[in-house]
């Protein structure tokens, strides 16, 4: 059992001054694995202050300076690749090239940042007047489960190439991933104060963070009800918000499409994270006349996508990261069937050969209608909607009936047809085809998707604000 009991703060490990723990789980066995601490507001306090006195040195260092700690940073996360891969494993459950992909995220998230400041141009003339980007102030971030590990590592980032001390409350279901990488990133030796991570729930922490009168920005992801909970908050003191929220992405299939192609690419998308992700293409669009040719691929791709736990490496598809997210997945697929939505493959349960594990069964829904909530809600886990439409208009108008906005996602052959179409959908992100992900490339949503933009240049300015010389 591992007790986790400190928080960094001000360069060191020190005690939490909570008195509550959360137990940690690891999520293949249901076993209980450790304990954290839950931090008071005290320790939100603490942290802040550090924070507060680290930031008018830090934020006057020259991003010259700055390059180096973020790649300090990213030799540090680097180095310990090993252990933060099996803190993930354990704790999160995730398949092997998810796990991966995040470990070798976490340094190269600073990498990328250090790549932004060494071009940025952070001045600007508007005639005489001379506009320098300026720190927004102490920054909060707030971290979700489903990627704990690499939004600390993005957040931290663009914190440090703005020259923004920071205070991070990760999510109180990876502690033992936090650990592993705040003694990682320790040992970059940023000045103290400049980063600070405290343990605890978001009813305590959490929201003590968002309505820190001492906090300028508020940086979160999660759930789009704590987001708006987080906003409020916010707005008490005005601070800046990035809000990367739900998603119920849609991924159209033009009926120009080859299907070979396209079938393992919708199953990738829908099942990115064991579909514990809000970028997941959850709503797949398919037109009328290839319905039963792409449900019956669908089907049968579902072979590529083995249930198992971390450690075994055919796995595909690993267990949901709780109790509570494994009942909330069971519940969407009893509602789907009450909806009236046929199950094409899967169903309630788990797999077959699995008799313990939060694993629950891949599940694709057919003949769904967009107004069913198993195609308005989030369920994030593998459960897939396979939607029916006429033509390019009836996709288009399906794909924007949501009240989400996050990442679709458009398949056929045709580039300037999947450009036109893909220009239409309401969402910060359109994959074309299966795209590479680019770690540069601007990242959130419209509507309840959230507020503001990640990664590269959108989200290291979403850190600054201009100051106005006038001359
Ligand atoms: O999220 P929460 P939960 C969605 C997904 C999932 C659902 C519930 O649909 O099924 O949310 O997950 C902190 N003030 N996503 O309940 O509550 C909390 O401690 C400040 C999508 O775990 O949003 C944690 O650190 N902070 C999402 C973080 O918010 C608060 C990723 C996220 O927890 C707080 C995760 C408060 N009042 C879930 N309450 C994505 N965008 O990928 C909680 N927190």
């Amino acid at each position: 059992m591992r007790e986790i009991t400190e928080n960094y703060i001000d360069g060191q490990f020190c005690p939490s001054t909570g008195t509550e723990n959360a137990p940690l789980f690891n999520p293949a066995t249901e076993e209980q694995i450790g304990n954290v601490r839950l931090s008071a507001g005290r320790d939100v306090d603490t942290a802040v202050a550090a924070a507060k006195r680290a930031f008018p040195a830090f934020s006057n260092t020259s991003p010259g300076d700055r390059v180096l700690m973020l790649r300090r940073l990213a030799a540090a996360a680097a180095d310990n690749a090993d252990a933060i891969r099996k803190a993930i494993q354990e704790e999160y459950g995730a398949p092997a090239p998810f796990v991966d992909f995040t470990a070798n995220h976490a340094g190269n998230a600073f990498l990328d940042m250090a790549a932004v400041l060494e071009t940025y141009a952070r001045t600007r003339n508007i005639g005489t007047t001379e506009v320098e980007m300026r720190p927004v102030g102490v920054a909060g971030a707030i971290t979700p489960w489903n990627a704990n590990v690499g939004f600390i590592c993005s957040k931290l980032a663009v914190a440090v190439a703005a020259g923004t001390s920071i205070v991070i409350k990760p999510s109180e279901m990876s502690a033992m991933q936090t650990q592993v990488l705040a003694e990682a990133l320790h040992g970059a030796g940023l000045p103290s104060g400049v980063f600070n991570i405290v343990n605890g729930s978001g009813a305590d922490a959490g929201s003590a963070l968002a309505a820190h009168p001492d906090i300028g920005k508020i940086s979160f992801t999660g759930s789009t009800t704590t987001g708006q909970a987080v906003y409020r908050a916010a707005a008490a003191t005005m601070k800046r918000v990035t809000l990367e929220l739900g998603g119920k992405g849609a991924q159209i299939v033009l009926d120009d499409a080859d299907l070979d192609v396209v079938v393992p690419n919708l199953l990738a998308n829908g099942f990115i994270n064991s579909g514990q992700a809000c970028i997941a293409g959850t709503r797949i669009l398919v037109p009328f006349r290839l319905l039963a040719e792409v449900e019956a691929r669908l089907a049968a791709g579902l072979a590529e996508w083995p249930v198992g736990p971390a450690f075994d490496t055919a796995s595909r598809i690993g267990p949901m990261v709780s109790r509570k997210q494994w009942d909330q997945v069971q519940s969407y697929i009893a509602l789907g069937r009450i909806e009236g939505a046929r199950v094409l493959v899967g169903g309630e349960g788990r797999p077959d050969g699995i008799e313990r594990g939060w694993f629950v069964r891949p599940t694709l829904f057919t003949d769904v209608s967009n107004s069913m909530r198993i195609a308005r809600e989030e369920i994030f886990g593998p459960v897939l909607s396979i939607i029916p439409y006429r033509d390019e208009e009836d996709a288009i108008r399906i794909a924007n009936d949501t009240d989400y906005g996050l990442q679709n996602y458009v398949l056929g052959t045709n580039s300037d047809r999947l450009r036109r179409v893909a220009r239409r959908l309401e969402s910060g992100r359109v994959v074309i085809n299966g795209a590479a992900h680019n770690p540069l490339a601007p990242f959130g949503g419209t509507k309840q998707s959230g507020v503001g933009r990640e990664y590269g240049v959108f989200g290291l300015e979403a850190f600054l604000e201009p100051r106005a010389l006038l001359i």
